[in-house]
């Protein structure tokens, strides 16, 4: 490709080429970097084309196969914004030119209640198995830097997006943090910390949680949601540490489980106003309630909010809630009134049941009251036209849902585990069990100690159950038996206490019955851990990749396997975040034109002409595309 782009140069065609002509000429080196990356792209498209896309968890093809349209947004006048433009104010200016103490007296002083728009994170962590991709935050990030840009902030990124970005979507989270910065300068941006295990389901040394905070800030995040999942304050505290030290705002955050209004269970009103004093302590800039199952019913949120606003006049109160019993949006207003400064809600298409609740609802119910966000409700609705198509392209990692679950008050899985399990049970074939999954959940709950329950304890729970529903043990056979079974390896690390303390201690006996002799920590776990050697990982990534940024170093302290995996995949299939979403998932039709922006200005049009015959002696097929009006040609393994 070198020779063809160096014979093809127009100044080596008219004759003039001079010795350090190819020195002095970069492009030939560009050209040869494109046509590399278009064969990469072609070798990834050739695969769909024959072997159909092999994406973790896909099942069918996208619904939705037009263009997708941009909404134009319109004032109540019907007068068109001008978004050609990213939009440059918002909360975040105060951010930047005040400083997080500012930003979180000017939350505090802000008549009314702001809203978080989740829909970049957990609305589709909760609904679509975290797989929206990159592109189509991009596509519509103009527009939502507009709509949105008196939201408190964006959630768009940690949690599960961190590591399935990497896994299942071969995309570097952090280069899509700096792509949607770059889009958005105005909103802030916050993400899901999940305390002493950063954004891993398990304890990390401590100097990784700051080294991955610092780098996260740099890159784009302002708002570092930082929760507990068993509410163990040490835990928490590392994350809160590491976020104040980035410079960040941090929203130090307790987990709402159970139900405080019943007198009979284990989480009351006292052990909530005794988490907040304890966070309190932590100087946190803002104060986080997560109500990750959705089981905060307006009744509790009245009075936990209430009291807390009560006793703290000046602290930010944020909360986050989960649709799946269908009462998000009541329980969002009666945060409002009881004096929450911001509260979550997902634009109207990606809404509901597992996810958080509708905007629009929300705008709508709190409009001209003295809690309006002070959205234009208009430009809302018009963004949502945008992801209404984008559900119907992701329609092949819907878990199916079809109502709210109000038996959540029982079983308290949250949201985005709730989707896992109701998929795998449907993949499976197994509603009857779905229904048994759910009980067993309750009873795994019951036997760990009516522990709090989300990332990574919620998956102690999960497999607990699963575990039970598969071997049919009722709680006492557990019980009787625990020196004898096998438990599944998360609930012995939990026992363990790799997890962090749960509140109220350990099952006993239960706990030394099944660790069987194994150690039983007594301090958070990240105390037993050696620092984690950075600079001995950036040498490891330079000899193996060749070149390592702090973000690679990052990724690969939170996930090395996984970060390994995917840059493999890069070198063999290119970067492909830049392909549309519907070719990610499923081939053209044959004859259907598409393009690819590699690069600003570098566009390739692509158009699938033929697939051949399955080859006896090699057991591959030759796939014919058109590339920028140039046939080329990919030989493809058969896998069917
Ligand atoms: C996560 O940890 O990813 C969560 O969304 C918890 O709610
Ligand atoms: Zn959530």
């Amino acid at each position: 490709p070198f020779l063809a782009s160096l014979l093809s140069h127009p100044t080596f065609i008219d004759g003039t080429c001079w010795t350090t002509f190819i020195d002095d000429t970069p492009e030939l080196f560009t050209l040869v970097g494109s046509q590399n990356r278009a064969q990469k792209l072609l070798a990834y498209l050739g695969d769909v084309a024959v072997n159909g896309s092999s994406i973790k968890g896909q099942i069918g093809e996208p619904k939705f196969k037009g263009e997708i349209i941009n909404p134009i947004l319109k004032d109540a006048a019907g007068k068109p914004l001008d978004v050609s433009a990213p939009c440059t104010k918002g909360w975040k200016q105060i951010i930047d030119s005040q400083g997080p103490d500012a930003f979180a007296r000017a939350v505090r002083a802000n008549k009314g209640c702001l809203i978080m728009d989740t829909t970049w994170r957990d609305a589709h962590q909760s609904l679509l198995a975290t797989r929206v991709r990159t592109i189509d935050f991009l596509n519509i990030a103009h527009e939502t830097s507009h709509a949105l840009s008196n939201a408190y902030s964006l959630e768009c990124w940690g949690g599960a997006t961190f590591d399935v970005a990497m896994r299942f979507l071969y995309e570097d989270p952090w280069d899509r943090l700096r792509k949607m910065r770059k889009a958005v300068p105005n909103i802030p941006f916050q993400m899901l910390l999940r305390g002493a295990n950063g954004v891993a389901y398990s304890s990390l040394p401590d100097n990784a949680i700051y080294h991955f905070c610092k780098q996260a800030k740099k890159y784009g995040v302002d708002i570092f949601r930082v929760f507990d999942a068993l509410n163990d304050l040490d835990q928490l505290e590392v994350g809160v540490k590491a976020v104040h030290e980035a410079g960040g705002v941090v929203e130090a955050t307790m987990c709402y489980s159970g139900d405080m209004l019943n007198p009979k269970k284990k989480y009351s009103l006292d052990y909530y106003m005794g988490l907040v004093e304890k966070i309190v302590a932590m100087r946190p800039h803002v104060l986080g309630i997560k109500d990750m199952a959705g089981v905060l019913k307006p009744q509790a949120a009245r009075l936990l909010i209430g009291s807390i606003r009560a006793k703290y006049p000046d602290l930010p109160i944020h909360v986050h809630t989960h649709d799946s019993a269908g009462t998000g949006v009541a329980s969002m207003i009666a945060c409002a009134e009881a004096g929450a400064d911001a509260v979550d809600a997902a634009t109207d298409s990606m809404s509901g049941m597992t996810s958080q609740p509708s905007i629009g609802a929300l705008l709508a119910s709190l409009q001209g009251t003295e809690h309006d966000p002070k959205l234009d409700l208009n430009h809302v609705r018009a963004l949502d036209t945008y992801w209404a198509q984008l559900r119907l392209l992701y329609s092949p990692f819907e878990a199916g849902l079809t109502g709210p679950d109000p038996e959540v008050y029982q079983h308290e899985i949250p949201g985005g585990q709730l989707t896992n399990l109701i998929f795998q049970a449907s993949q499976l074939g197994l509603g009857q069990q779905w229904a048994e999954t759910k009980k067993a959940y309750e009873v795994a709950n019951e036997l760990l100690g009516d522990i709090v329950k989300v990332t990574p304890s919620s998956k102690v729970c999960g497999d607990f159950a699963s575990w039970i529903v598969s071997n049919k043990f009722t709680a006492e056979d557990i019980l009787e038996r625990a020196d004898q079974l096998d438990f599944p390896g998360s609930v012995l690390e939990f026992f363990e206490g790799l997890m962090g303390q749960p509140y109220g201690g350990f099952p006993e006996p239960l706990r030394t019955k099944a660790l069987r002799g194994r150690r039983k920590l007594d301090k958070r776990p990240g105390l037993y851990l050696e620092p984690m050697d950075l600079a001995k990982i950036r040498t490891e990534i330079r000899e193996k990749f060749g070149a390592a940024t702090e973000c690679d170093v990052a990724s690969y302290a939170m996930y090395p396997k996984v970060f390994e995996d995917y840059r493999k995949f890069v070198a063999k299939f290119g970067d492909l975040s830049v392909l549309p979403t519907r070719y990610f998932l499923a081939r053209p039709e044959i004859g259907e034109e598409f393009n690819v922006e590699l690069e600003k200005g570098k566009v390739l049009i692509l158009k699938l002409l033929a697939i051949g015959p399955l080859s006896e002696q090699t057991g591959q097929r030759e796939v014919f595309y058109e590339v920028n009006g140039e046939v080329r040609q990919v030989s493809v393994d058969d896998n069917k």
